[in-house]
């Protein structure tokens, strides 16, 4: 049977997606056949020259009548339009893929979590955190998990942009609180905070995150409407940081920002656990940095090797991979699930999760304590 594949979104990350199916069937063979059936968007010129480009058959702009037509759903809109279409597409029981953060609010995140509850087990409800499928990443777990780093103590993350910098960017939906919910904490910490958790979230490693202590910045607080004379205020963070205690004792430190003048996309992940310590950065995603107890120093390991569980797949070992490389492991594991019926981690429980975490960051910084998500 063919999937028909409902996308709304076809900018950046919508074409990362399409791009991600495009490749599908000639990489992933086993992946099922999918067809990219209807874009949905609200400008119909837009959505047509967008729909040629990727490779849909037809177009949309009332999502309503899109999510119980298709097989799949794909909400990978801005923040404040991942809500209503997810749910209505789960009450349809249509699977649904959902970009992060899940929701402007955690109140959002848990209607739709609630939403996926209903829908059952056998219609897949994800949350897209793409770096999950980065192979370094699934290597970095593997050693987590078989101990060979012991019990983690510290654990550090850091997610740099700088798009920001210049006062003259103009205003966006991901610079107003109502459409985005937070700035770099949710754009970018979410990422941060659900590869921490998949890394060292079980409860034989550093378990869930038990408290925070957080704090937020913004550092242009109004500017520019694009083509307009007016300026509109800016309403979210420009940069978050916050300690962390997880429920092993391990501690963390993780910051995201907007303003980090010279980093384009720096996500770098440092764990030190009783035996070894690694460190991941998304700049260079084919290395994994390990240091096994007695090394003198880091041994850098070219993952695009024999351990790469999608290897495969791809080019021979050492033919590196790239950003790209994350949605198409994502899209063919969900779309698998979908496929079999079952059920697919990173889910909106994962994504709710990391709300939740975010949302304690955001009440730590308004009251000046800790506190618990
Ligand atoms: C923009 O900040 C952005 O595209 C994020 O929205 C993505 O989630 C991240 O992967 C790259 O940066």
């Amino acid at each position: 049977m063919t999937l028909e594949v409902g996308v709304l979104g076809y900018r950046f990350i919508g074409t990362a997606h399409a791009n991600a199916m495009a490749r599908l069937p000639m990489f992933f063979p086993d992946a099922p056949e999918i067809e990219r059936s209807v874009l949905v968007g609200r400008d119909e010129d837009a959505l047509t020259e967008a729909a040629d480009r990727l490779g849909f058959a037809s177009i949309s702009t009332d999502w309503g009548e899109v999510v119980d037509d298709v097989d799949v759903f794909y909400n990978l809109g801005p923040n404040h339009v991942h809500r209503e279409p997810s749910v209505a597409a789960l009450e349809a029981g249509t699977p649904v893929f959902c970009e992060k953060p899940l929701a402007p609010t955690l109140e959002g995140a848990n209607v739709m979590t609630e939403a996926a509850h209903a829908a059952g087990d056998d219609v897949p409800a994800g949350c897209a955190f793409n770096y999950r499928f980065v192979p370094a990443i699934r290597y970095a777990k593997r050693l987590l998990e078989d101990g060979d780093l012991g019990d983690p103590r510290h654990v550090r993350g850091r997610y740099l942009q700088d798009w920001l910098v210049d006062p003259e960017v103009p205003w966006s939906w991901r610079t107003d609180a109502d459409l985005a919910g937070s700035g770099a904490l949710g754009d970018l910490g979410a990422h941060t905070v659900d590869l921490l958790r998949f890394l060292v979230g079980s409860d034989d490693l550093a378990g869930e995150i038990e408290r925070v202590s957080g704090h937020l910045k913004t550092f242009v607080d109004e500017r520019p409407v694009e083509g307009e004379a007016e300026t509109r205020p800016v309403t979210v963070d420009d940069a978050y940081s916050a300690q962390l205690e997880f429920e092993n004792g391990a501690m963390g430190t993780i910051e995201a920002s907007r303003f980090a003048t010279g980093h384009k996309n720096d996500h770098t992940i440092e764990i030190h656990g009783s035996d070894g310590s690694l460190r991941f950065s998304l700049e260079r995603l084919n290395e994994l940095e390990v240091l096994r107890e007695g090394d003198r120093g880091y041994e850098t390991i070219l993952v695009t090797d024999e351990d790469d569980p999608y290897v495969d797949h791809w080019w021979p070992p050492g033919h590196v991979l790239g950003w790209e490389h994350t949605f198409v492991h994502e899209n063919y594991e969900f779309l698998s699930a979908v496929a079999n019926g079952q059920e697919f981690e990173p889910n909106f429980d994962d994504g709710l999760a990391a709300q939740q975490v975010l949302d304690a960051i955001e009440r730590s910084d308004d009251r000046g304590a800790w506190v618990s998500p």
